[in-house]
């Protein structure tokens, strides 16, 4: 048996996660000559729809806009059910794409990338899987989505609890019945209000507990008319060039007036449409909703006499009843009968405002000193949003400088991109840009698209290292927190803020700047060679240490 030890691979770029974003990459890393080795850690393709197959899982993009544009005939082929596309739909595009572009014999599945540390001689990356694989990689891509590491709560007695325990973001691949079962569902979030309507129809009972109210708006969902779909079909191309430029990354009616500058009756009346258009529109009634606290007290108020109306109960309508933060600032639900869900008789709300859930027991749970008995409890607590996925992974930089170390006191980023200190590691979606607050495939594709041009570009120039500025990368990071200072957003006590996870820094993550604007920026930094980057050969790269 030889000892010698095996050299590591080398490829033009690792790519980490096989979700939009990850599969987007390979395609385009491929049209352009790269040598690229993708690792998931999840049994197939699709990323978080791969993850969240809870009961009612469904986006909140309407599925028009919820799809690539990089291919016209994938486009113009792929045909969507429902106006909001439900979990396994979106899952088997992910799938139809991987399958249309032969994606997956470059994908290695259930691997996690354990380490990245760079190799400041080489200019590359040696990257660890949990299989014990080593690959040498010239560029490193972050595709790791961003809501993509759950949060259990620490609650006492988690392991005495006898009954079955899920958690939303990691739900089982078999289907999960809970027909005669008492269920407790934790979190009023958007997964927590998209599962209870549907656990609801098939349990004998659900205790839904409720830390803090959200606001939830209609999907006003429906089956796809033929109508609807060939008219986007018919104008995709537009459309598409017009998303991208947009505020949020899609198309959206947005009423450019302030709240107070209509009388009352009007301003009811613009609410109540776009109720009753149903989705995440709402927000778009008025320009100042998320600037202006008495503004959005109006959108806030609306919301809330509608749960009155819809909830029979006076005592649970009430504690439905959000009033701790303004409406949008954390991001708005979605749902299907979500506030109706609470005239069942099977269905009970336990406030936790003044109280907490206490402990997990061996047959349930204590909560504001009450004990109840559960078959199953059901996790709807969220994730470690925007930097939980990448400081999972043991990234080290210049001189050793861990990813961890360097983002302790928050995430520090040069356009959501890239950070200082960590060449050629490029962040898809990443803390700093529109991201979690746009629609996700318009951000993806653009991301996707700079990275790779970036790689040809620095390719086509001789040049082996990319990395930003310190002074751009300081420049960005206080504009993004500027913008958010701006708006209504830091008010609430949001994952936008870091504000779910115990320690976690307290800033505003995304960009809010908007797509659009965003993009812009992005165009000029790149006709402008750059700026903001210090691009350079190797060589220039040791003579300067
Ligand atoms: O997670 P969340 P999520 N005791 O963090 C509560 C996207 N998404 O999975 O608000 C009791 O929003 C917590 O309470 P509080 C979307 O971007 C999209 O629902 O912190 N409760 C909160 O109610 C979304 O925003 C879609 O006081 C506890 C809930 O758990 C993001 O994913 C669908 C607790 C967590 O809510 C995350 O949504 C689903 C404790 N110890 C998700 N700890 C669509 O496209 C936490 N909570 C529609």
């Amino acid at each position: 048996m030889s000892s010698r030890r095996v050299a590591p691979e080398i490829v033009d770029a690792v790519v980490v996660g096989a979700g939009f974003s990850g599969l987007y990459l390979l395609h385009r890393l491929r049209g352009l000559g790269f040598t690229t080795r993708v690792f998931e850690r999840g049994g197939d393709v699709g990323g978080t729809w791969y993850w969240n197959r809870y009961p009612g899982a469904r986006c909140d993009v309407e599925s028009m806009q919820y799809s690539y544009s990089f291919d016209e005939a994938l486009q113009q082929e792929w045909h969507w059910p429902e106006k909001f596309s439900a979990q396994p739909d979106i899952l088997a595009y992910a799938s139809h794409v991987a399958d249309r572009f032969d994606l997956r014999r470059d994908i290695d599945f259930d691997t996690t990338v354990t380490a990245a540390h760079l190799d400041e001689a080489q200019g590359t990356w040696r990257v660890e899987t949990d299989r014990g694989e080593s690959v040498v990689a010239r560029h490193l891509v972050m595709a790791t989505g961003c809501i993509s590491t759950t949060q259990m709560p620490a609650v006492d007695g988690l392991e005495s609890y006898r009954g079955n325990t899920y958690h939303t973001g990691q739900w089982p691949h078999e289907k999960v019945d809970f027909s005669g079962q008492r269920v407790a569902v934790i979190g009023t979030g958007s997964s927590g209000i998209q599962a209870i309507p549907v656990i609801a129809e098939e349990a004998a009972r659900v205790t839904v507990f409720q830390r803090t109210p959200n606001y939830s708006l209609p999907s006003q969902n429906a089956p796809m008319t033929a109508a609807y779909e060939d008219e986007w079909k018919r104008c995709y191309r537009e459309r598409r060039a017009e998303m991208r430029y947009t505020f949020h990354g899609s198309l959206k009616d947005l009423n450019d007036v302030p709240a107070r500058s209509v009388d009352e009756a009007t301003r009811h009346a613009e609410y109540q449409k776009r109720w009753d258009i149903g989705g995440a529109g709402y927000l778009g009634a008025f320009n100042d909703l998320l600037t202006d606290q008495a503004a959005n007290d109006t959108a806030s108020e609306f919301v809330r006499e509608k749960i009155r109306d819809i909830v029979h109960d006076r005592q649970t309508a009430d504690a439905l009843c959000p009033e701790s933060h303004p409406i949008g600032t954390k991001r708005i639900c979605i749902d299907s009968g979500y506030y109706e869900t609470f005239n069942r008789d099977n269905v009970e709300l336990v406030d936790l405002s003044d109280g907490a859930i206490e402990r997990l027991t061996a047959d349930g749970l204590v909560a504001n000193g009450r004990a109840f008995a559960f078959d199953s409890i059901v996790f709807a607590t969220g994730f470690d949003a925007m930097t939980g996925t990448l400081l999972a992974v043991d990234i080290r930089g210049r001189g050793g400088l861990p990813l961890r170390r360097k983002w302790e006191a928050g995430p520090r980023t040069y356009l959501g991109l890239m950070t200082a200190e960590f060449p050629n590691l490029f962040m898809i979606t990443g803390p700093g840009s529109p991201s979690v607050k746009s629609n996700m495939m318009t951000s993806i594709e653009q991301h996707v698209e700079l990275v790779t041009d970036t790689m040809a570009h620095m390719r086509d120039r001789g040049l082996a290292l990319i990395e930003p500025e310190r002074q751009a990368e300081d420049d960005w990071v206080a504009h993004v927190q500027e913008v958010a200072n701006g708006t209504l957003f830091p008010r609430a006590n949001s994952w936008y803020m870091g504000a779910n996870i115990p320690g976690k820094p307290r800033l505003f993550m995304p960009y809010i700047g908007g797509v659009g604007p965003y993009r812009r920026i992005c165009e000029e930094v790149v006709a402008a060679g750059y700026r903001g980057f210090r691009l350079h050969s190797l060589d220039a790269a040791a003579a300067a240490e």
